[in-house]
C-alpha cells in the first residue's frame, strides 16, 4: 500500500510553493560502469566540485539539449543539482512541513538534500515527494542543495520493459557500444521531465481527497473522503463553490456527501454549450489550541459526471458518447518530453480546431497540468499507464506484475479526481496471446477496479481476437490495426473487408463495445504522388477515408470510438523503418497540418453535429 496521497501542489492561505524550474547543474556519469557518481558520493559536496558540469534546463529531456551524440543516446546515471534559498519562516517554524516534489523523472531516481538521501523512486511519468524540513532545520540559513540522480536504463522488469545489449565483438568493432532495446516506438527520452518544486503545508495537513460523483435528476452528488495526517482531533469543513464563487453546498467531517441543487454537470466538449464545468471543493481543516489556531486549506476542482459501459455503448451522464479523437505523445523538438506550456496550449487549440473530443495518453501518464486542461475544456481522456511493449515472456513474471500493480496504485492515486479521465488503460499492445497473459491481466485489471470502482478498465490490443488472453477482463475492447500499412502495404482496397471482419470477430466473441484505438499511415510532410503511394499525403487520406467508411457503418452498432495514430509526428529510436521519427502524425512535429488533418477535421465536426 502506498503511504499517503499526492495531491497536486496548490497555493492557499496555508500553503506556499517555490518552483525550481530553470537551470540546474548537470553531469552524465560516463565512467565505464556508470557508477563513479555513487563510488565518489557526488551528492556529498557540490556537483561542480567533483567534476565539470553543464547547464541543463528543467523541465526537459536532456537528450536534445547539446550537440553531443553521446549524451543524446546516453544510458545510465545522470546527475542534476540545484541550490535554493528557502524563506527562513519555513525553517524557523517547527509547525511547517516542507515538501520536495518531482513531477516526473525518467526512469529511476535518487534524491539527496544537503548530501542526505531523502527518497528514491522507480518509474517515469508519475510524481514523487519527500519531506525535507528536518534536514533544512539542521543547517538553518544555509542554502538547500538538491541533488537528483536519474537512470534511464530499462530492463525486463521495468515498465516499460527493455533490454540492454552490449555490442563488443572486437573483430567487427573498433569501439564497443551499448544499445537500449525496447518494444515500443518512441524515443526513450530521459531526465527531469516535469516541474520540480518545494511546497509547504502545516504539520497537520490535508493529505488526500477522493471524490466520487453522480446525479439524480437535477441534483448532483459528490461523495468525498478526506484524509488528514498529523492530527487526531481536528475539525474538517468542506465547502463547494460554483464557477462564480457562490457557495452551493457544504459539509463537515472527513467523509460525507455534498448535494448540489440544479447541478451543472461536467460535459465533454461539443456535447454541451458549456463543457468542462468545474466546481471548487474547498477542504479546510482547523485545530484550535489554547491561544492559537492552526489550519490547512486545499481547493480541489471537481466536475460532476457519471460513466457507464453497456455492451454496445459508452455513456457519459447517461448519454451515448462517441470518441472522435487522437492518440498523443509528450514530444517536441529540443525539449523532448519536458513539460512546455506553449506546446500544451497549442495542442489543446489544435484539438479544438480538429473537433476532437478525446485523447488517449499513449503510452504513459501525461503531466497533471495536461489533465487539468482536459478537465477545464471538456476533453475526454483514456488514461494509460507506462505498460507499453510487454512482449517478452520474462516481463510477465511476478516481479513485473508486482511493479505494474504499484504503478496502477500511483496512477489512480494521482488521477482519480479528474472528471476528464473516463477509463484506465493498463497496457498497450502486450503479447496478450502468451500463456501467462491471462493471469497477468486478470490480476492487473481486478486490482485497478478495486482502486476505482467507477471507471471502466481496458488495455489496448493488437493480438488476434481468438488468442488474446486479456480481453475477457476488459470493459471495452480497444483494438489497434494498420491494414494497408504493416500488412498489405500499398493496398488500401483491403481495408473495408479486413476492418469489418476485425470488428465482427471481436464483437461476436465478447459482446463488448469496441474502440479503434489506433490506425493510420506515415506521411513525410509535403510528399505527394498520384496514384497515392505510401508515405505521401494522398495515401494517408485514402487510408483514413477507408477506415472512416467502416466506422460509419459500425458506429450504428457497437463501435464507440476512433482515435487516430497519431496527433503529431514524434521522435523514435533510430531504425530502418523510421525517417527521423514516426511520421504518422496528422500534424508535423512542429504542429503544422498535413492533408489528413483537414480530412479529419471535416469528419470530426460532422460527427460532433451528429453524435455530440
Ligand atoms: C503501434 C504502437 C505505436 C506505434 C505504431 C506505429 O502502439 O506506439 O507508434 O504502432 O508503428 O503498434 O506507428
Amino acid at each position: 500500500l502506498l503511504d499517503g496521497g499526492t495531491l497536486f501542489p496548490r497555493e492557499s492561505s496555508s500553503r506556499e510553493i517555490k518552483e525550481l524550474n530553470g537551470l540546474w547543474d548537470f553531469r552524465a556519469d560516463v565512467s565505464h560502469d556508470r557508477n563513479l557518481g555513487f563510488q565518489q558520493a557526488w551528492y556529498k559536496s557540490r556537483l561542480a566540485e567533483t567534476g565539470p558540469v553543464i547547464d541543463m534546463p528543467v523541465p526537459a529531456s536532456y537528450n536534445d539539449i547539446t550537440q553531443d551524440p553521446q549524451l543524446r543516446d546516453f544510458i545510465g546515471w545522470v546527475w542534476y543539482e540545484r541550490e535554493v534559498l528557502v524563506p527562513s519562516r519555513w525553517v524557523s517554524d517547527e509547525g511547517t512541513r516542507v515538501v520536495l516534489r518531482v513531477g516526473s523523472a525518467h526512469y529511476y531516481s535518487v534524491v539527496w538534500v544537503n548530501g542526505i538521501k531523502m527518497t528514491e523512486h522507480e518509474g517515469g511519468h508519475l510524481p514523487f515527494e519527500a519531506e525535507i524540513g528536518d534536514v533544512l532545520r539542521k543547517d538553518p540559513g544555509v542554502a538547500c542543495r538538491i541533488t537528483i540522480a536519474v537512470n534511464n536504463t530499462l530492463t525486463l522488469q521495468t515498465l516499460p520493459p527493455g533490454t540492454i545489449q552490449h555490442i563488443d565483438d572486437p573483430t567487427r568493432y573498433p569501439a564497443n557500444y551499448v544499445v537500449q532495446n525496447t518494444n515500443f516506438d518512441f524515443f526513450n527520452y530521459a531526465g527531469l521531465h516535469r516541474p520540480v518544486l518545494l511546497y509547504t503545508t502545516p504539520k497537520a495537513y490535508v493529505d488526500d481527497i477522493t471524490v466520487l460523483t453522480s446525479f439524480v435528476d437535477n441534483i448532483g452528488l459528490i461523495s468525498y473522503q478526506v484524509s488528514v495526517l498529523g492530527s487526531l482531533n481536528s475539525t474538517l469543513k468542506v465547502t463547494l463553490s460554483d464557477k462564480d464563487g457562490h457557495s452551493v453546498a457544504s459539509s463537515t467531517g472527513p467523509s460525507g456527501v455534498l448535494k448540489v441543487m440544479d447541478v451543472s454537470l461536467w460535459w465533454p466538449y461539443l456535447m454541451h454549450e458549456s463543457p468542462g464545468y468545474l466546481y471548487s471543493m474547498e477542504v479546510s481543516w482547523a485545530m484550535f489550541l489554547v491561544g492559537s489556531a492552526c489550519e490547512d486549506v486545499y481547493a480541489l476542482p471537481v466536475g460532476i459526471r457519471t460513466v457507464q459501459v453497456t455492451n454496445t455503448q459508452f455513456l457519459i451522464n447517461s448519454k451515448p458518447f462517441y470518441f472522435h479523437g487522437v492518440n498523443k505523445h509528450e514530444d517536441a523538438d529540443i525539449r523532448g518530453k519536458g513539460l512546455d506550456w506553449p506546446l500544451i496550449v497549442k495542442d489543446f487549440n489544435l484539438l479544438k480546431w480538429l473537433g476532437a473530443n478525446s485523447f488517449r495518453t499513449s503510452h504513459y501518464p501525461y503531466a497533471e497540468e495536461i489533465l487539468q486542461m482536459a478537465d477545464r475544456h471538456g476533453i475526454v481522456v483514456i488514461d494509460e499507464c507506462p505498460g507499453v511493449g510487454i512482449a517478452d515472456i520474462r516481463s510477465f513474471g511476478n516481479a513485473s506484475l508486482s511493479h505494474h500493480l504499484v504503478v496502477m496504485d500511483e496512477l489512480v492515486r494521482r488521477d482519480k479526481n479528474h472528471a476528464s479521465v473516463v477509463m484506465w488503460s493498463v497496457a498497450n499492445e502486450p503479447a496478450a496471446e502468451m500463456p501467462p497473459a491471462g493471469f497477468y491481466f486478470k490480476t492487473l485489471i481486478a486490482h485497478t477496479k478495486s482502486l476505482d470502482v467507477t471507471r471502466p478498465v481496458t488495455f489496448i490490443t493488437a493480438s488476434n481476437f481468438a488468442r488474446d488472453k486479456g480481453a475477457p477482463y476488459v470493459d471495452v475492447i480497444c483494438v489497434n490495426s494498420y491494414f494497408s500499412w504493416y500488412s498489405d502495404p500499398g493496398h488500401p482496397e483491403v481495408i473495408p473487408y479486413q476492418l469489418n471482419t476485425q470488428f465482427e470477430n471481436w464483437y461476436r466473441k465478447y459482446q463488448k463495445p469496441i474502440i479503434q484505438s489506433e490506425y493510420g499511415a506515415d506521411v513525410v510532410p509535403g510528399m505527394h504522388t498520384d496514384p497515392p503511394m505510401m508515405f505521401t499525403e494522398e495515401y494517408q487520406k485514402i487510408v483514413l477515408k477507408k477506415y472512416h467508411d467502416v466506422f460509419d457503418l459500425k458506429r450504428k452498432e457497437y463501435v464507440i470510438g476512433e482515435l487516430i495514430w497519431n496527433f503529431a509526428d514524434f521522435m523514435t529510436a533510430q531504425t530502418v523503418a523510421r525517417v527521423v521519427g514516426n511520421k504518422k502524425g496528422i500534424f508535423s512535429r512542429q504542429r503544422q497540418p498535413k492533408a489528413g488533418a483537414f480530412l479529419l477535421r471535416e469528419r470530426y465536426w460532422r460527427l460532433a453535429n451528429e453524435t455530440g
